[in-house]
């Protein structure tokens, strides 16, 4: 479309005053953002077709990938270093006097996710479009994604996000495949001309889902793949008594996304939200198969369905539903065909984030689906019965209804070929504990696969000057084999390379300071440790260890003004789920301990403490490669995988962990001598909680530090009113402390002095970095999506197009 900088520059400003009807000074920023996405898009959409074409004549096995959530961020800086234009794009601009930068910030992240697993999906795309795999996401389109995040007098206020409010540029909207879903109503059985039993689904009420078609572009090999994301709007004849109610509750289905977890609201909006997704992505999957192909007894070949958490569990009933009703199936041939085409991966061991449905609620709103929940149920517990007879009480555990319950995760294991966990300790645990007495019943299902991120977005894009520097150092083979970072091995004590490693890293930190400074209001020091911690707010992540971390440190400062530390910088980026409660109490704590720690004169050299509004994926990618210390240091067991650990980790800053999650893996690459772990492992906690033995009391009333900083919780040392704490008090004291927060404290205070006298060693500190560096290849999203593609969907790369 464009070969060089001229061509590029031509091309745009006649676009731009022809599309904005004014001329090339006159434009706004956004005129240009949106001129320059748009002929971007354009520029994909040859590409766009060419796969697509692809796919059809070659009817390759298709991957999908459904998910409640994908956490995209922005897309035109990835896009034009995957399209492998971004240079000529930012030479062309400059040209004209414009930042590339500039434009870029213009653009509305795609926050249609909350954490980790939206941004797990986001990672996948890119590395299956990178890979030249045949693999596609569905999801929703979000009115309004995770909302935005103001602070006000420490207080978390929620408002709205708006990322639609100028438009999206990267999607095609397709009316022509607008799918209808039922929902309410009322089931009808008859009996068919074969005499066979049929079921008819009556008096629904129709939504239409219609599609928003967003490429996912890959990096420099022309695979462009499909992102789907429905919206809800009301259909074209359906007749309702109070259309206004109607219409209200049309678009209410994909107004909002829901933030996580059992503190919440909008339960029943969610079903909702959850069958719309898949109703209408299964239709257009088995559509799109049956246009190349007539036996949906093949169906297990060419497509397979993988199911992000259980969100999108009712897919398999859904499916069930198509091959029954619509293709008049039996059920047996029906199952077959189901059982072979889902997996699904489980995120949690939560108990309490396991999901679960009243019966009272599902049923009226899926009449249909409900009653094939329900017959799954009745033949998957009959077939348990077979294996394990009169074992009720084992049989009860693992039905799929129970107690007017309708349990998802239940209905993900019946239904799908593969079940994994996404690290290896979390895996185990699903084995051994949460879903054991599935792994009994069927352990063939059941693997691990560890979580990975594409350093294509959180190296490349994120940090272009480090980036640089390894290319240089190593070459450019990295870029597309990851696992070639491990030459950096033989430089991680050169010192050359360290100080240009420095170099960076301060560059980087001197951005963020910018931006603090400009959201903040506050200076911080370039030479301080940046010691971040970023991630969802939540009790087992445990920002509330940092936060008495921090107060200790002040109190020992106030009581020996000599204390030797080096300058710490603690940065902070969290949302709290609107409805949970004692999250935002953390919130609150962080603040108030900021504003007096950092407005106190005598320590003001040593500690800043530095709360970052709005955390999200743009903000991210400038906080990762700003941070020396990485703080991963959830209660062992709780943090399934982790992935904001990996993205720390390829920047080259070292880990403070507990051995959770994928901190375990990071530790087995890097080398124990280059992280810092501490705290409880996984089996003591486990073994605490089954066996008693914890007395938070007691490391209260034992440790001097502990029970000073607790009781300053509560005495209106950092805050004027003394009940505003009193339930993280409580938390600690009253209920035990569930977190083994007090009980890691100790361990906690020691590993950060380690932390600090190591960074009094440079060449030590950088040689650890570089290690850790070297050893993220395997952390890439590259090599966990070959893991999903070799060994649970059997999809394979093409090169035919090119
Ligand atoms: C709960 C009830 C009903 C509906 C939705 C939910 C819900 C929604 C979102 C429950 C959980 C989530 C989000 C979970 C999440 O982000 N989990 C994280 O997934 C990452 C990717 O695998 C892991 O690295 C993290 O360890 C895990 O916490």
């Amino acid at each position: 479309m464009f070969s060089d900088k001229t061509d590029f520059k031509e091309a745009f400003l006649k676009r731009l005053e022809m599309s904005y009807g004014k001329p090339f000074p006159h434009t706004t920023k956004r005129d240009q953002f949106h001129t320059l996405g748009n002929m971007i898009r354009e520029y994909i959409s040859m590409n766009w077709i060419h796969t697509n074409e692809h796919y059809r004549l070659q009817n390759q096995k298709q991957m999908y990938y459904l998910s409640i959530e994908f956490l995209l961020g922005r897309l035109l800086g990835q896009n034009l270093i995957n399209l492998g234009i971004y240079e000529i794009v930012k030479d062309g601009l400059q040209d004209l006097g414009i930042t590339l930068d500039d434009l870029e910030e213009i653009e509305s992240d795609a926050g249609l996710g909350n954490g980790g697993l939206g941004r797990l999906a986001a990672c996948f795309l890119d590395s299956l479009a990178s890979l030249d795999l045949p693999g596609h996401g569905s999801g929703i389109r979000y009115k309004h994604g995770l909302f935005e995040q103001k602070i006000v007098e420490g207080y978390q206020v929620e408002l709205p996000e708006q990322w639609l409010r100028h438009g999206h540029v990267w999607e095609v909207r397709k009316p022509d495949l607008t799918v209808n879903v039922p929902f309410w109503g009322r089931v009808e059985s008859f009996v068919d001309d074969q005499g066979n039993l049929r079921f008819e689904h009556r008096d629904a009420e129709y939504v239409s889902a219609v599609p928003y078609d967003n490429p996912v572009v890959g990096y420099k090999n022309s695979t462009v793949n499909t992102l789907r994301l429905w919206s809800a709007e009301p259909a074209r004849y359906q007749p309702h008594k109070d259309m206004m109610k109607y219409k209200r509750d049309t678009e209410a289905i994909t107004e909002f996304l829901y933030p996580d977890d059992t503190h919440d609201e909008g339960k029943i909006l969610r079903l909702k939200q959850q069958y719309f997704l898949v109703c209408a992505s299964i239709r257009t999957i088995v559509d799109s198969y049956l246009t190349k192909n007539d036996d949906l007894l093949k169906l297990p070949e060419y497509v397979v369905i993988h199911i992000n958490d259980t969100h999108p569990v009712l897919a398999i009933p859904e499916l069930m539903r198509l091959l029954l009703d619509e293709y008049k199936m039996n059920w047996d041939d029906a199952w077959y065909i189901v059982t072979k085409t889902f997996c699904y991966t489980n995120h949690t061991t939560l108990s309490e984030a396991l999901e679960t449905w009243p019966v009272r609620i599902f049923q009226p709103l899926l009449p249909r689906i409900y009653s094939i929940v329900n017959e799954i149920n009745e033949r998957y517990c009959h077939q348990l019965w077979q294996s394990y007879p009169n074992e009720w009480d084992r049989i009860e555990k693992m039905a799929i209804i129970a107690h007017g319950e309708v349990k998802m995760a239940h209905l993900a294991i019946a239904g799908s070929f593969s079940v994994n966990g996404v690290a290896k300790i979390h895996s185990e645990i699903l084995k051994k504990r949460e879903m054991n007495l599935f792994y009994q019943f069927s352990p063939e299902k059941f693997n691990s696969k560890t979580n990975g991120i594409t350093h294509r977005r959180w190296l490349l894009k994120a940090n272009p000057e480090l980036a640089q520097l390894i290319t240089e150092t190593i070459g450019s083979e990295w870029i597309r084999s990851p696992d070639h970072l491990t030459k950096l091995h033989a430089f991680s004590s050169d010192s050359s390379f360290q100080q240009e490693l420095a170099k960076v890293r301060r560059v980087k930190k001197e951005k963020l300071a910018h931006r603090i400074y400009q959201q903040n209001g506050i200076v911080v020091d370039i030479n301080s440790i940046f010691d971040v911690q970023v991630k969802r707010l939540h009790a087992y992540k445990r920002q509330l260890l940092n936060v008495l971390h921090i107060m200790y440190l002040y109190n020992r400062l106030k009581e020996d003004p000599t204390y030797n530390m080096l300058p710490r910088t603690f940065i902070f980026g969290a949302k709290a789920s609107p409805g949970y409660y004692y999250a935002k109490k953390i919130i609150k704590l962080i603040h108030s301990v900021s504003k007096k720690v950092n407005a106190d004169p005598m320590v003001k050299e040593k500690i800043k403490i530095i709360f970052l509004e709005n955390y999200r994926v743009s903000v991210a990618e400038e906080i990762f490669p700003a941070a020396d210390v990485s703080e991963q240091i959830s209660t062992a067991s709780k943090e399934a995988s982790g992935t904001g650990n990996m993205k720390f980790m390829m920047n080259g800053a070292l880990t403070v962990g507990t051995l959770d999650g994928a901190n375990i893996e990071i530790l087995e690459r890097a080398g124990k001598e280059n992280i810092f772990i501490f705290g409880l492992s996984a089996e003591e906690v486990l073994r605490y909680y089954s066996q008693g033995g914890y007395s938070s009391m007691e490391y209260y009333h034992l440790d001097e530090r502990i029970h000073t900083v607790v009781n300053q919780l509560v005495n209106g040392f950092f805050s004027e009113d003394e009940s505003e704490f009193e339930p993280i008090f409580d938390s600690l004291l009253v209920e035990n402390d569930y977190y083994f927060v007090l009980r890691d404290f100790a361990s906690y205070i020691d590993i950060h002095q380690e932390v600090d006298a190591t960074f009094q060693k440079p060449e030590k500190w950088w040689k650890m970095s570089i290690e850790n560096i070297a050893n993220s290849g395997y952390f890439s999203s590259d090599r966990t999506i070959e893991e999903y593609s070799n060994h649970i969907w059997k999809i394979n790369q093409y090169s035919f197009h090119k």
